[in-house]
């Protein structure tokens, strides 16, 4: 396909689709959106980003990633909705058009490459990345317990066959060093947006200890804010507070590792359902999760704008 007109954003697509759909988007809105290779996957496949901007140069930035997990497929789908919008809306909504007048937006649509592709040839539900290394038997490292904040710690596992194996150490996987030296060397984000499916909940660090973070009443209150934007989409109620204390503990996780590394807007979110279909969410749910989800990235790029540090 030579152009996005034709793909459907109703619908789940495979790792050659998603490409060529950038590729075309790029090409179709390049006055705003470009793209950058920021690293190669354990198989070598391309790690791109997608970066909207109106000028300047290291402006104060947005960053959003989805599909860490491989089975989440609704966050890959999510990204792709949110990447249209946002070049839909601006000129026409205010708060985009200042952002992007002011800021740029970073989008990591499929930040792990190896295992989305074998969601689609072998196995569904695969969760991490697809690395092997000489002497362990099982393949893959969790790519949200590989970050250097809190690394190794509860809620990760050491056993290279457990779904949440942390690796070998921090940032040993190239899919989480692409971003980590990315973030670092731009240095200037503002904002870190980690999309994960599923259990309709919108959580912020830590997820590796229960303390609370300095800024925790501001993202508290941030984050009931933007659940009560996306409720009023379709009536989905979202749960909201720190990772640790309203999922579960988690150790090494991105938004762990963003905060401490002086993001001081860091959030995750579990999109729908609340397991019913889980990760098989059905592609009929795609553009009202997409829809819904907007609203609450968009009070947080609202805050983010309005909060300058
Ligand atoms: O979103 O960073 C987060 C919270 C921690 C997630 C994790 O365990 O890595 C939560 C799980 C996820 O999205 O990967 C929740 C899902 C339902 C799961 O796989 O258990
Ligand atoms: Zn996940």
């Amino acid at each position: 396909e030579r152009s996005t007109s034709s793909f459907s954003y109703s619908s789940y697509h495979t790792l050659e689709e998603i490409y060529t759909w950038i590729d075309n988007f790029v090409t179709e809105h390049s006055d705003i959106v470009s793209k950058i290779q920021i690293g190669h996957s354990f198989e070598n496949r391309s790690i791109l980003i997608l970066k909207f901007s109106t000028g300047g140069s290291q402006r104060p930035a947005i960053w959003i990633d989805t599909g860490i997990h491989s089975r989440e497929w609704i966050t890959h789908a999510t990204g792709i909705w949110t990447a249209r919008k946002i070049v839909n809306e601006y000129g026409k909504d205010r708060i985009v058009t200042d952002v992007l007048n002011a800021m740029d937006i970073f989008m990591e649509i499929v930040s792990n490459p190896d295992g989305f592709a074998y969601t689609h040839s072998m196995n569904r539900l695969w969760r991490k990345n697809k690395s092997s290394r000489p002497g362990i038997f099982c393949i893959g490292v969790d790519l949200n317990r590989n970050w250097k904040s809190g690394f190794g710690g509860n809620g990760s596992n050491n056993n290279p066959c457990s779904e949440t194996y942390h690796g070998p150490s921090p940032q040993s996987e190239p899919e989480v060093a692409a971003i980590v030296d990315f973030i670092m060397s731009h240095g200037n984000i503002k904002a870190l947006i980690s999309i994960h499916s599923y259990s309709q909940m919108l959580m912020y660090p830590y997820g590796h200890s229960l303390e609370p973070v300095s800024n925790q009443e501001e993202l508290y209150s941030l984050a009931k804010d933007a659940v009560q934007a996306l409720y009023e989409v379709h009536g989905i109620e979202y749960i909201y507070g720190s990772i640790s204390t309203t999922l579960y503990v988690a150790s090494g996780i991105t938004v762990d590792w963003a905060y401490d590394s002086g993001i001081k807007y860091s959030f995750t979110f579990e999109l729908r359902d609340t397991g019913h279909y889980g990760f098989l969410l059905p592609a009929t749910q795609i553009i009202p999760t997409a829809q819904e989800t907007w609203m609450a990235i968009w009070t947080i790029m609202e805050h983010t704008l309005n909060h300058p540090y």
